[in-house]
């Protein structure tokens, strides 16, 4: 016997990658629903060999469904995802509604999978954002280890981290620089992205950062240890799919840049892919459609007493959302609903 599974947002990037992943994981489906808007209604969406017609989200009853992956935005999860679990169907969220609720566990399995079972406070789980969620992967197992103290973090994100919109525009703007008589102006972005970066991703707080730099301070202290200090600078580049970034860890302990490289060798969800050597490190572009986190260029910092560099890139629709989406559905499976 296996689950009636409801992804909600199923023609989006991250829904339509869900439904890839149920898939080729092969999660024990008995029924999936694959529920969208009314404005997307009746679009046709792949799972594995069948083909799903949507159905419309707003009249769904979730009553008698198993779980819910919501994969849209914010403000249309307000609305249907209490709905949804007040029927009995446990949500795992992608949208940064509920994250930070203390009463709602916020998962990635590789590093807290023992929150699970705090998602009875309110039928919710909360998914991290994609930029957190390939970084704590890389950071767990060094905290367990050699206590981490600080985090300084670049990235480089990719646009379909913006959505399809963000994916147009890379491919238009491109196109149009060598055809300057069609311009196209920045619409989903700040600044013109074909050929260019733009240190700005979501909304501006009021010190200064920007909310995406807050959410891996605040995700990351979540998931792993409130003590872990973090600061971030996000950035946007013109890559279609995977996020990279630029980690700088300071321990507690002193922890040696081998000893490093096989704490991660052996951890789960990481390929170590790091030989100092031309090509010896991955790229974004390498990681996309795979599941596992990608680290390289790791190397002491001998600026501070224990100190460590490295690289780490991971396709965000996947680890950074749908993947691990589909994890804690697993998870829920196997420690707590146990149908599978
Ligand atoms: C980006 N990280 O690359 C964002 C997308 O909080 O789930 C995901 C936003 C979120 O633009």
């Amino acid at each position: 016997m296996g689950y009636r599974v409801a992804v909600v947002g199923a023609t989006g990037n991250v829904g339509r990658e869900m439904l890839n992943i149920l898939a080729e994981r092969q999660f024990p489906v008995d029924e999936l629903a694959a529920l969208a808007s009314r404005r997307s209604l009746g679009s046709e969406v792949s799972f594995g060999e069948k083909t799903l017609t949507t159905q419309d989200l707003d009249t769904f009853d979730f009553t008698g469904w198993d779980m819910a992956l919501f994969a849209v935005g914010s403000e249309a999860t307000k609305v249907y995802a209490p709905k949804a679990a007040a029927a009995g169907c446990v949500v795992i969220d992608n949208s940064s509604l509920y994250r930070y609720d203390p009463a709602i566990p916020l998962i990635v399995p590789e590093c807290n999978p023992q929150a699970i079972h705090e998602y009875a406070n309110k039928n919710i789980i909360a998914n991290p954002n994609c930029s957190t969620a390939q970084m704590v992967v890389a950071l767990k197992p060094l905290h367990d280890r050699a206590k981490i103290k600080r985090v300084v973090v670049s990235t480089y994100q990719s646009v379909s981290g913006a959505g399809k919109e963000g994916i147009d525009e890379l491919w238009d703007q491109t196109k149009s620089i060598y055809n300057p008589t069609d311009d196209k102006p920045a619409k989903k972005f700040t600044k013109q992205i074909a050929f260019n970066v733009i240190p700005h991703i979501d909304v501006f707080m009021e010190d200064g950062t920007t909310k995406e730099e807050w959410k891996m301070v605040a995700e990351t202290k979540k998931i792993i240890d409130p003590a872990i200090k973090v600061t971030a600078t996000c950035v946007r580049v013109p890559v279609f799919v995977g996020h990279s970034e630029a980690v700088n860890i300071e321990f507690e302990d002193f922890l040696d840049e081998d000893e490093a490289r096989d704490i991660l060798r052996e951890s789960p969800g990481i390929m170590v892919i790091d030989k100092r050597e031309d090509g010896g490190y991955v790229s974004p572009v390498e990681c996309v459609g795979d599941f596992a986190t990608f680290i390289s260029r790791i190397r002491q910092d001998s600026t501070v007493e224990n100190g460590l560099n490295l690289w780490c890139v991971s396709d965000n629709l996947r680890k950074g959302a749908a993947l691990n989406a589909v994890q804690i559905a697993e998870l829920l499976g196997r420690e707590v609903l146990k149908k599978g």
